[in-house]
């Protein structure tokens, strides 16, 4: 048994704002950013039973569906998607007093959700909370704890139950909250690879599955889960990538047409982008996917002191360090044309 120290920087009370709101809360509203991930949809799991426990009404409500591979959460607790669903989505909206935004600190990345949040904010009704760990939060909230050392936004979830379990000295942790931050942690360390994957963070995991969590059925689960559609668009992506400027960077760019040709959907592209850094020299990675509406979602990853982010940035968009993506508002010819151009000129400014 770990003693936890509750991240490397947040002592137990930093957490105090965020436990006051949630503990005086009673209608929780739990949700992530668009194309939503392990990570978010973990943590929003875990909160939510845990509220559940301390007695409080809490919905899971999400800008867009719950990927296949991560469907299984749904046993652990409901999620309602806002956009097919949206007359008791809105309910739950106008319901509550509390909306818990995890895994992301931009308002935009709240999607549809966002105008109805705002709304009920400016009639005083509503108190927005925020756990995330990207870089450069917007000030959009009334409690916010942002931390980009955090490996993960479970990471933070978890010690905040840490800290939630010393004020309320209640046992929070069933095997069911460790199974959803095991999700979360697992999936945003890329399965325990990336930099951030401190000490810390293996103790937590060990941590979680002393708690029940099954390690080797979550990465099956998650990992194991290809359609066969999925598998022809990896094929046809992989050998429609471009290596270019001397190996600095890889390119690909994903059409309606391959997605349509492979019978594959938008989220079957997210396992592409791993490929895309698997040649050493390459120090910046571009994937751009053209949307059914006609925009292009770019997603970067970068090797070493690369700040991708601050690219997202310049179109909207944000992230960390080696991994951000933003959204384009226009044609993907375009998209395509300008952000060469743009990456071209960033990997000048940032050479070594
Ligand atoms: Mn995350």
């Amino acid at each position: 048994m770990i003693v936890p120290e509750y991240g490397r920087t947040l002592k137990s009370e930093e957490w105090s704002p965020i436990i006051d709101v949630l503990l005086t809360g009673q209608h929780f509203v739990l949700t992530t950013h668009e194309n939503s991930d392990g990570d978010g949809l973990g943590s929003e799991v875990a909160l939510a039973i845990v509220l559940k426990a301390l007695g409080k009404e809490v919905s899971i409500v999400n800008p867009t569906e719950v990927p296949p591979n991560y469907q299984f959460l749904k046993q652990l607790y409901p999620m309602v998607l806002f956009d097919n669903k949206s007359e008791e989505a809105i309910q739950e909206l106008s319901l509550c007093d509390v909306v818990v935004l995890l895994d992301a600190n931009l308002r935009d990345r709240m999607g549809s959700l966002w105008p109805h949040v705002s709304f009920s904010r400016e009639l005083g009704n509503l108190k927005l909370v925020c756990v995330d760990h990207h870089l450069e939060p917007d000030d959009f909230t009334d409690v916010m704890i942002c931390e980009n050392y955090a490996s993960s936004t479970g990471e933070l979830v978890y010690a905040l139950i840490y800290a939630l379990q010393d004020r309320t000295g209640r046992e929070l942790f069933t095997t069911e909250v460790a199974e959803a931050l095991y999700v979360a942690v697992m999936t945003d360390t890329g399965s325990f690879r990336f930099p951030k994957t401190t000490p810390y963070v293996y103790q937590l995991a060990g941590d979680l599955v002393s708690k029940g969590a099954d390690a080797a059925k979550i990465y099956d689960m998650i990992y194991n889960s290809l359609t066969p559609q999925a598998l022809k668009l990896l094929g046809a992506a992989l050998s429609a990538i471009t290596i270019l400027d001397n190996g600095n960077i890889s390119w690909l760019f994903i059409s309606q047409d391959m997605l349509k040709s492979t019978g594959s959907k938008l989220f079957d592209t997210d396992l592409i982008i791993r490929y895309l850094l698997s040649v050493p020299s390459v120090r910046i990675a571009v994937l751009m996917v053209e949307m059914q509406d006609g925009r292009t979602k770019a997603s970067f990853r970068s090797r070493g002191n690369i700040f991708v982010n601050q690219l997202a940035k310049k179109y909207g968009g944000g992230g960390h360090m080696n991994a951000a993506g933003c959204l384009f508002q226009f044609s993907s010819d375009k998209a395509q044309k300008v952000l060469l151009e743009d990456l071209r000129q960033f990997l000048k400014n940032n050479q070594e």
